[in-house]
């Protein structure tokens, strides 16, 4: 379903066997060197999520080669299977290939019970790509705004584990959170309490 010009949602792509491959690397992902941590904005606050990155470090604001904010590791190599996997998500979304920018980043989230994600805009990458969104695990209300202000209108949609998300074109700079999830709503037999997601992107470095 297109939720916005170039915002396309295709509930449960991913099927239970390919969410649990899924979440297996996220598990490998997460350990340390340059594993799992918290970030910790400007202003001194924590994020509720806690993130491992692939490819690319993000720190608030930008990109690094190392946890420049954390254990100061090099950041885990951004694996060739998941390029193949932002094309095959893009193509099924817009019905078109995805273009010849290779996607390098990836960016995993983990929502704990009670975790959020405030809104904001993802404006750090220097290509203009789609970003491509697979959910696992517990359900979660995004909250879609738009891409100029703040403020309402936005549209809420639930994402549940399996769920595709692809945001490109107009809607690329969009506001979006997610403002709660619903925990225990993961589905029996994945074997996870919470929720990931994991967006790819091209950096554009
Ligand atoms: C999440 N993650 O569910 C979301 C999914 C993040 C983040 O927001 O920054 O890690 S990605 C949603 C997204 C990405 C790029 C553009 C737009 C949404 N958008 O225009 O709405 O943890
Ligand atoms: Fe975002």
């Amino acid at each position: 379903a297109e939720v916005a010009p170039g915002a396309v949602h295709v509930p449960g792509w991913l099927d239970l066997p390919a969410q649990r491959r899924l979440l297996d690397a996220c598990r490998e992902w997460a350990r340390p060197p340059a594993g799992l941590r918290t970030v910790r904005m400007p202003s001194g606050g924590e994020m509720s999520v806690r993130t491992v990155c692939l490819g690319w470090h993000w720190y608030p604001y930008g990109y690094a080669r190392t946890v420049v904010d954390g254990d100061g590791a090099p950041v885990k190599p951004f694996p060739a299977w998941l390029d193949t996997l932002a094309r095959d998500a893009v193509a099924r979304a817009y019905g078109t290939d995805g273009g010849d920018e290779a996607y390098d980043i990836a960016l995993v989230n983990f929502y704990a019970a009670g975790a959020k994600m405030g809104l904001h805009r993802d404006s750090d990458e220097k290509s203009g790509a789609p970003v491509v969104s697979l959910s696992l695990g517990d359900s979660c209300v995004f909250r879609f705004g738009n891409p100029r202000t703040r403020t309402r209108p936005w549209t809420d949609v639930e994402l549940r584990s399996g769920d595709l998300f692809v945001f490109g074109g107009p809607s690329r700079l969009a506001y979006h959170g997610v403002p709660r999830t619903f925990p225990g709503t993961a589905p029996a037999g994945l074997g996870l309490t919470g929720r990931l997601n994991v967006t790819l992107r091209v950096s554009g470095l």
